[in-house]
C-alpha cells in the first residue's frame, strides 16, 4: 500500500494536480484577486508581499539546496564506516543566527512603515463613506450628500475615501481585494479604513469574518466612476423617489398594504405618512429591523448582499421565497412575523411589486 502511494504515476499525477491548481489560483484575472491591484493601497500591499515572498523564497531555496546536498553527498555508503563526528560548529552558529535576525529586523521595518503609510489617507480631503454591517448585507452613508444606499458603494475614480466601519450586530469583516487589505467591522467601535480607485471599475468585496448562517452570501460591489458620472448618480440619489404610474403604481400599493414598509424605507412623495401609520400598525409584538434603503433600487445591479443580479426574473423569485434564495436572510425569517394569509403575497402582488422596485431609478 504504501509502496503504491509513492509510485512515479501517483507522483506525477499529484504533481500536475499542484500545478494545475496553483496556476487557477494565481491568474490576476479573478474578480476578488489581491494579485490585481487597483489602487494604491492594495499595491504598497502587494509590494510588501512580494518583498517578503521573495526573499522567503530564496532562504527556502538555500536551506533545501544544503540540505539536497548533504544528503546526497554524505549518504552512507557500503563499506565506509563510521563517519567523523563533529559537536557544534561555532562559526556557522552565529551565521545562522545572525542572517535570520538580520532578515526578519528588515522585512519588520518594512511591515511597520507600511502600517503606519497606510493608517491614514494621502489627502487632507478624503470622501467620507459610513458603512454599517448588518447580517447579512451592506449599508452605505454618505453624510457629505445625505445619500442612505446598499450593498454597491460608488467612489469616484482617483479620489481618496476614507471609511468609517459600524457594525449593526455581530463582528463583520471590509474586504475589497483589489482595493485594499481586510478591516474588522466590531459592534460598538467605529474601525476605519481608507483606499483610492485609480481606475473605473466594478470591484467586488466580501464580508471576511464568520458572522452567521448567510455569511457567504454577504458581497458587495465598489464601483468606481469618473468625477462627472459619480455627481450624476450622486444627484440621482439625493431625489426623491419616483411617482410610481400604471403597473408600478399597484405595486406601490401592494408595498404599503403587505407590510414591506415596515422595514424598508423609500423616501418619496406619499411614503412616509404611511410609513408611520403602518409602522404603528405592526409595532406591537413585531421586531422591527434594518432593511436596504430601496429609494432608488432600480440604480443598483445587484441585490440581496449582491449574490443576485437585479433582473426581473431574479426579483420575483426573491420575493416568492427570500428564504430559498439566501438562506437564513432576515426579510425571510423576520418577515414570517407578517405571515398571517392577510399579507401572502400573490402572483399579481408579485408582478405588481417587481415593477414598482424596477421604476425606482
Ligand atoms: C421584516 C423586515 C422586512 C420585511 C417585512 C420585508 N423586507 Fe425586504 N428585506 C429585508 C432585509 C433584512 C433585507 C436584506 C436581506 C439580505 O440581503 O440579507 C431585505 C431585502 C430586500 C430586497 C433587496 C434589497 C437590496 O438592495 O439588497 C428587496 C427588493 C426587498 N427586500 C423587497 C421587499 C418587499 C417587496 C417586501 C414586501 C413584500 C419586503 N421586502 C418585506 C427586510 C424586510
Ligand atoms: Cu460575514
Amino acid at each position: 500500500m504504501s509502496r503504491r502511494l509513492f509510485s512515479r504515476r501517483w507522483l506525477l499525477i499529484v504533481g500536475l494536480l499542484s500545478i494545475v491548481l496553483l496556476l487557477i489560483s494565481c491568474t490576476p484575472s479573478h474578480p476578488q484577486s489581491t494579485f490585481d491591484s487597483a489602487g494604491p493601497v492594495s499595491k504598497s500591499q502587494l509590494n510588501l508581499f512580494w518583498v517578503i515572498f521573495w526573499a522567503s523564497l530564496a532562504v527556502f531555496i538555500v536551506v533545501i539546496g544544503i540540505l539536497l546536498y548533504s544528503v546526497v553527498r554524505f549518504r552512507e555508503r557500503p563499506g565506509q564506516g563510521m563517519p567523523v563526528q563533529v559537536h557544534g560548529n561555532r562559526n556557522l552558529e552565529i551565521a545562522w543566527t545572525v542572517a535570520p535576525a538580520l532578515l526578519l529586523t528588515a522585512i519588520a521595518v518594512m511591515t511597520i512603515r507600511t502600517i503606519f503609510d497606510l493608517n491614514t489617507p494621502d489627502s487632507d480631503n478624503p470622501l467620507e463613506i459610513e458603512v454599517i454591517a448588518h447580517q447579512w448585507w451592506f449599508e452605505a452613508v454618505y453624510p457629505e450628500f445625505n445619500i442612505t444606499t446598499a450593498n454597491e458603494i460608488n467612489v469616484p475614480v482617483g479620489r481618496d475615501v476614507s471609511f468609517k466601519l459600524d457594525s449593526d450586530d455581530v463582528v463583520h469583516s471590509f474586504w475589497v481585494p483589489k482595493l485594499s487589505g481586510k478591516m474588522d467591522i466590531i459592534p460598538n467601535k467605529t474601525n476605519t479604513l481608507w483606499f483610492r480607485a485609480d481606475e473605473p471599475g466594478v470591484f467586488f468585496g466580501q464580508c471576511a469574518e464568520f458572522c452567521g448562517i448567510a455569511h457567504a452570501l454577504m458581497k458587495f460591489r465598489v464601483i468606481a466612476k469618473p468625477q462627472e458620472e459619480f455627481d450624476q448618480w450622486v444627484a440621482g440619489q439625493q431625489a426623491v423617489a419616483a411617482t410610481p404610474t400604471g403597473q408600478a403604481a399597484e405595486g406601490a400599493l401592494v408595498f404599503n398594504s403587505k407590510g414591506c414598509i415596515v422595514c424598508h424605507t423609500i423616501t418619496g412623495p406619499d411614503t412616509v405618512a404611511v410609513r408611520e401609520s403602518r409602522k404603528q400598525a405592526f409595532l406591537d409584538g413585531n421586531a422591527l429591523t434594518h432593511a436596504p434603503n430601496l429609494t432608488h433600487f432600480a440604480s443598483r445591479t445587484s441585490f440581496a448582499g449582491s449574490i443576485m443580479e437585479s433582473t426581473e426574473e431574479n426579483l420575483k423569485e426573491w420575493l416568492r421565497d427570500p428564504e430559498e434564495v439566501k438562506p437564513g436572510n432576515r426579510m425571510a425569517r423576520l418577515a414570517g412575523a407578517f405571515n398571517d394569509p392577510t399579507m401572502a403575497l400573490t402572483e399579481s402582488d408579485i408582478s405588481a411589486l417587481v415593477a414598482y422596485l424596477r421604476s425606482l431609478e
